[in-house]
């Protein structure tokens, strides 16, 4: 079964989205998310130059060879440009191996290891007082787990918190936007922010709560003592994690659990923090790292070590993204929590799919394959628009993480 067609769409239905689509010589076709946010046309760019002309005439059902031969094949391994685009390929070419099968791709996966996905939603707003609404609003709705992010005292922004509460998206200008951060003011601000919340919603609620590498090790721990009385699910990358055993300081302090890595790209990105178990969940998305092959193998290293997955699901990921995840997600036997934000109407008429959220739980297609696909004449009408993520300085100027 050759391979014949490997096109990459950009679409823009209210963000920017990159797709590959892999076409066989039997007219069975697949689809890869590719998007990486505010960097979308460089890994566009990799798919169209370097990688759809070594897939034309490659055997589509060789999942494990092509991506040995993308990610070896390359010399200039991992990186998020290359291995998003690898996850593309990677992923389409399940797809296609489900729908030749005509098996849903988590039955090719093992099968079921439980009955739905659990997933948090984003509840954020300026004030307490308003986030309790938002959060009353995400239980309304059936969710077993929220993330609860609220604006800082005294800062004008904050991540994670945005106009508008359903469709989060900080990746609003074509030159990034600057944001101040002070570490101080966030610090003393948030314990109070989870005491209000599980004073209001008990302790039946999952609460999570994204840090967005911040901190530094010692700051995190300080963090994570100050919250260990509202029991949180996770604190997500508390600090950036380039420095691996940064974290060994913050476990030796708090047992507030730890979630990172979503912006990692490969298993080499993760096996330190899952080898000595200084996480508790790991993060790695299919878009990002690898494709479903490739996670796959990320997530069997952290059920050796006790670490559950809690894949990054955020709408900078597409519905293809969020379909292939939910797939892995219902299979594995160490699956945590998935994230999901929900895509405006106009992305998911761009990306018609078959799962379905319900009662706090989202299910995955029972339609062969991944059970997504991308509206390419609909996709036509939305073309690229740059957007980039807003860049993050202290209150004295200095560069900080965003
Ligand atoms: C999350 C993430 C996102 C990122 C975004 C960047 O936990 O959902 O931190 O909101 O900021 O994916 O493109
Ligand atoms: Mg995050």
């Amino acid at each position: 079964m050759r391979i014949t067609d490997a096109k990459v769409i950009v679409t823009c239905p209210g963000r920017n989205f990159v797709t590959l689509k892999i076409v066989t010589e039997d007219g069975v076709s697949g689809v890869g998310d590719a998007t990486l946010n505010g960097r979308e046309l460089a890994v566009a760019s990799y798919l169209t130059e370097h990688v759809a002309p070594a897939l034309i005439g490659r055997d589509a059902a060789r999942i494990e060879d092509t991506w040995q031969y993308l990610y070896k094949g390359a010399y200039w391994r991992r990186g998020p440009v290359t291995m998003s685009a690898i996850a593309a390929v990677d992923t389409a070419l399940w797809d296609i191996k489900g729908k030749v099968a005509g098996l849903p791709v988590y039955q090719l996966l093992g099968g079921r290891s439980r009955e739905g996905v659990t997933v948090y939603g984003h509840a954020n707003a300026d004030t307490v007082d308003d986030v309790l609404v938002e959060v009353a609003r995400y239980a309304d709705l059936g969710y077993k787990a929220v993330r609860v992010q609220t604006g800082v005292p005294g800062l004008d922004t904050t991540y994670g918190v945005s106009g508008d509460k359903l469709f989060y998206e900080p990746a609003d200008a074509a030159i990034a936007s600057e944001a101040t951060w002070s570490t101080e003011a966030y610090l003393n601000s948030v314990p109070g922010v989870f005491a209000r919340v599980r004073e209001e919603f008990g302790p039946g609620l999952k609460l999570l709560h994204d840090v967005h590498h911040r901190l530094t090790p010692i700051e995190a721990a300080r963090l994570g003592k100050s919250l260990e009385p509202h029991a949180l699910t996770w604190i997500e990358d508390p600090v950036p994690a380039e420095l691996q055993e940064g974290f060994r300081l913050i476990r030796q302090h708090t047992t507030t659990p730890i979630a990172v890595g979503e912006v990692f790209n490969t298993i080499w990105d993760c096996e330190q923090l899952v080898r000595e178990q200084l996480i508790d969940y790991i993060r790695a998305t299919v878009v990002h790292a690898g494709g479903i092959t490739h996670l796959r193998r990320i997530f069997d290293l952290a059920g050796l070590y006790h670490v559950r997955t809690g894949s990054h699901g955020a709408t900078d990921l597409s519905p293809v993204c969020m379909a292939a995840a939910l797939h892995l997600d219902i299979a594995v036997p160490n699956f945590g929590l998935q994230e999901y934000m929900r895509h405006t109407p106009e992305t998911d008429a761009v990306f018609p799919h078959g799962y379905r959220f319900e009662d706090g739980y989202l299910h995955p297609s029972e339609e062969p394959g991944l059970g997504v696909d991308i509206d390419e004449e609909l996709a036509a009408q939305y073309p690229y628009r740059p957007a980039a993520l807003p860049v993050n300085r202290l209150l004295d100027g200095t560069m900080h993480s965003w």
